[in-house]
């Protein structure tokens, strides 16, 4: 029998080789893999991090749950998508400057994937230029989606909205972002048109964004 627990205990520990085969047992019980994605993944990187802040975990421990989330993430993508051809055009998506953590982007990518929207995924740690390069060589791209995840990143997130803000091609496309430290206010602030706190009202505002809503 596979529970959502044992999944969010592998998490926790880094187990990288086991959560798959937990996450299938899971499912084969009978949980919801929304529900497995949330508490036996998303909760449990909200735990990790807070072992973190209280100096009871490090770096490497982060990492490794985070591979092991990653793990698991693959195994349920097949149950989250919905399939949905690209039929609302393309979103480029990035982490900004300086900031590593890929694990929200990657979720957001996937849920606006099967919203509907063909993503082009830049990574982590991306330079400005990279960013306004990326749109150049996609005209027809309808979106560009930016996460931030450390409050030092958040002028990082501030000056990649304004690279494209004074690019020549603004007019045509529409700026969100998102990231734990990343607020409403902050995203007026920056000249963002849209923020969503999560990876599920994130492909609700990217329609929202293209008129599809
Ligand atoms: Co880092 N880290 N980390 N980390 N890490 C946090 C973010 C932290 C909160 C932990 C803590 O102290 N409690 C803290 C930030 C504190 C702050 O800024 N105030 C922190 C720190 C300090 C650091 C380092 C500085 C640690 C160090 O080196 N001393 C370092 C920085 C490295 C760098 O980026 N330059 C660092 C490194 C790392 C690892 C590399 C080890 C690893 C990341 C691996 C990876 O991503 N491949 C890591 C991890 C795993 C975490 C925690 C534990 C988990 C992050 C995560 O994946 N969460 C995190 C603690 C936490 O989040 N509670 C922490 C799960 C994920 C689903 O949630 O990413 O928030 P999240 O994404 C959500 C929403 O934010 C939103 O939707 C997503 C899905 O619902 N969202 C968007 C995200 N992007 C969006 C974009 C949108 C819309 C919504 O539109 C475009």
């Amino acid at each position: 029998m596979g529970s959502i627990e044992e999944v969010a205990s592998l998490v926790e520990r880094g187990r990288s080789k086991k959560v798959p085969a937990a996450v299938t047992a899971a499912i084969e019980s009978g949980c919801d893999p929304a529900e497995i994605l949330q508490k036996g993944m998303i909760d449990t990187m909200g735990i990790v991090g807070e072992k973190f802040k209280n100096n009871e975990i490090f770096v490497p421990e982060m990492l490794v749950a985070a591979k092991a989330m990653k793990a698991g993430v693959e195994v349920l993508k097949p149950y989250l998508a919905s399939g949905a051809a690209g039929k609302y055009g393309k979103v480029i998506i990035a982490t900004v400057a300086g900031d590593l953590h890929d694990i929200g982007k990657n979720l957001v990518a996937m849920m606006i994937e099967s919203a509907g929207f063909t993503v082009i995924d830049l990574g982590v740690d991306v330079p400005n230029d990279k960013i306004i390069e990326a749109c150049e060589e996609n005209p027809d791209v309808k979106i560009v989606a930016l996460s931030a995840l450390l409050t030092t990143t958040m002028p990082s997130l501030r000056d990649a909205v304004a690279a494209v803000n004074g690019a020549p091609f603004r007019s045509n496309i529409k700026v969100m972002v998102g990231g734990a430290p990343i607020t409403q206010e902050f995203a007026d602030e920056i000249g963002a048109d849209g923020y969503s706190e999560d990876a599920a009202s994130a492909a609700v505002l990217a329609k929202k964004l293209v008129g599809a809503e």
